[in-house]
């Protein structure tokens, strides 16, 4: 998969795009990420990128002349590419978009700053809009870089077996069950017995049931679109009158 991403901050990417798994991914050939600075395409002695609103009122907006010729350029070198604007007006981004954004060929991560970009963009050039959730960033890149990391993870063969995608805690719909190291006992706290027994089908069930509590109790909105079966529905009936721990 190609990722082409268009920012006024393209030193931004440098540490987070070394990063191990997707650095690794890169070096395959599994995919193919290339940051862009959006000065590259102005024509003026200042390379200025943004202008004062018409109508007045704080903050800059975004040129159209250079985000049209940058993106123009990158749409046609990646045909078949979805260009995608970073904005608190997107839809908000979950694991079912990720999914669906991991089978593009190709993505386009337009990066806004200050208030936003000239409207005639987004119309002209936008694909779609995302946001990462409702609170106020001072742009798009931290966004970009969250899309990144979480379309690479769909690409076949940038996770490893032992982090497989399924499973991922979001991949049935759960959050993880509680994980334990060593030591057998720490400050007097126990590793819970089921898990020292060597009995992996009661180990599995364990974890099913330890996956059902934290979800009932800390996110209990997902348990609505949750991927769940008889036992689960079981598990939870008795969860739900019984549960008595506190963490
Ligand atoms: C404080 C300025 N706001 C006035 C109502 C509007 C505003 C403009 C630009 C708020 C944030 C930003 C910069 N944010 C992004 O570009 C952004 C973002 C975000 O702020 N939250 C969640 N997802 C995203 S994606 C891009």
């Amino acid at each position: 998969m190609r990722i082409d991403i268009l920012t006024i901050f393209p030193s931004f990417f440098d540490s987070p795009l070394r990063e191990s798994i997707i650095h690794r991914a890169c070096e395959r050939g599994l995919l193919d990420i290339r940051v862009h600075d959006l000065r590259v395409w102005t024509l003026d002695k200042h390379r200025v990128t943004d202008d004062a609103p018409y109508g007045g009122g704080a903050g800059m907006v975004m040129k159209p002349e250079p985000l049209f010729a940058a993106i123009e350029q990158l749409r046609a070198e990646s045909p078949g590419a979805t260009t995608v604007l970073l904005s608190p007006q997107g839809r908000v981004w979950n694991q079912p978009l990720v999914r669906e954004y991991g089978e593009r060929p190709g993505l386009i991560l337009v990066c806004g700053r200050y208030e936003g970009v000239d409207e005639r963009v987004r119309m002209a050039l936008i694909d779609e809009e995302i946001s990462i959730g409702d609170y106020v960033l001072a742009g798009g890149e931290t966004a970009a870089m969250v899309l990144v990391e979480t379309v690479a993870r769909q690409v076949p063969g940038v996770v490893g077996q032992a982090e497989s995608v399924e499973h991922d805690s979001f991949f049935s719909g759960l959050l993880d069950h509680p994980h334990y190291t060593r030591p057998p006992v720490f400050r007097g706290l126990a590793v819970p017995e089921v898990l020292l027994s060597g009995d992996h089908a009661a180990i599995t069930r364990w974890r099913r049931r330890e996956a059902l509590r934290q979800t009932l109790r800390k996110r209990p909105d997902l348990l609505a679109a949750a991927d769940l079966g008889a036992e689960d529905l079981k598990l939870l009936d008795h969860l739900g009158s019984a549960d008595d721990d506190d963490a």
